[in-house]
């Protein structure tokens, strides 16, 4: 069978790590990036107890230069990228517009989009060139809907969910599926990373309701991306039970 190769970014953690996992238990060799080197070879040894090929790379999205680098020079086996999952990205702060700090704006902005373009802009040429790929871009319930104090975060992803919707209009020439995966509220070390290592605080987000899992969303994407080659999921927006829309939550109630 010919190799499949996915390549996901943020696999270090949470949605990342769990959609690396289930498409390389759907058959995908998987490239898997991040910053955290240790966590990147945790990965690599648990899928390869699995004989699954992985490679793995170390950058920082915002580095435009590092992922131009990088992603230009991958070994000859691992050029043929058919999924590209752009997953990496956080929330920096959550604060009222007139309070926030701009070195939280300038992540949200560099890494949820600027990143993802940067490694869009180096993988979708093969995959134009060969008439044939999956792009899977992470965006959110905060991509759909703005909510107290997530000024920034939600137009880091509304941005996402135009550059999906954009992606989709320029690659249709070409053959390429393009698509939207938008979670509500999912349990990983997001809220950890928003409230910078505050843990008590993370925890309190997802009490009184169940959360999506990470597993959630990377079975959503597995299904996704393994549909017949005439079928695209365009635009998926999955929530808790508990959770009507960005701010209604069902708490302590079910
Ligand atoms: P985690 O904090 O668990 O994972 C974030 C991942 O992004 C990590 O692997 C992290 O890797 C990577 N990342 C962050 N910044 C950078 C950077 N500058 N360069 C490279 N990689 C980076 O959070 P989630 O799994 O929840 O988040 C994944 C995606 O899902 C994000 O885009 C997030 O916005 C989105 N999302 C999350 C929801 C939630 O409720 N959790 C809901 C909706 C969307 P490392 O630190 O090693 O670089
Ligand atoms: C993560 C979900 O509601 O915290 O994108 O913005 S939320």
């Amino acid at each position: 069978m010919e190799k499949k190769t996915a390549l996901v970014t943020g696999a270090t953690s949470g949605i990342g790590w769990a959609t690396a996992v289930e498409l390389a238990h759907l058959g995908f060799a998987i490239i898997a990036t991040g910053r955290r080197q240790d966590r990147l070879d945790k990965l690599k040894i648990e899928l390869e107890k699995e004989n699954i090929d992985v490679l793995t790379l170390t950058f920082d999205v915002r580095e435009r230069q590092t992922v131009k680098d990088v992603l230009s020079t991958l070994p000859d086996s691992w050029k043929k990228i058919d999924v590209l999952v752009n997953n990496a990205g956080n929330a920096h702060g959550m604060d009222p517009i007139d309070k926030g700090s701009i070195e939280d704006w300038d992540a949200m902005i560099d890494i949820n989009v600027k990143g993802l373009l940067y490694v869009s802009k180096e993988i979708i040429p093969g995959m134009v060139e060969r008439k044939s790929g999956t792009i899977v871009n992470i965006g959110s319930i905060a991509g759909k809907e703005v909510y107290p104090n997530g000024n920034v975060y939600c137009a880091s992803k509304h941005a996402v969910d135009a550059i999906t919707n954009g992606m989709r209009v320029d690659l249709n020439p070409h053959g390429i599926r393009v698509i939207g995966v938008h979670p509500g509220l999912v349990e990983t070390e997001f809220s950890i990373v928003r409230f910078k290592g505050d843990e008590d605080r993370s925890k309190t987000v997802y009490q009184g309701f169940s959360p999506l899992t990470p597993e959630d969303i990377a079975e959503t994407i597995a299904f996704a991306v393994s549909r017949p080659p005439h079928v695209v999921l365009a635009d998926i927006v999955m929530l808790p039970t508990a959770q009507a829309s960005a701010t209604i939550i069902n708490k302590n109630k079910l």
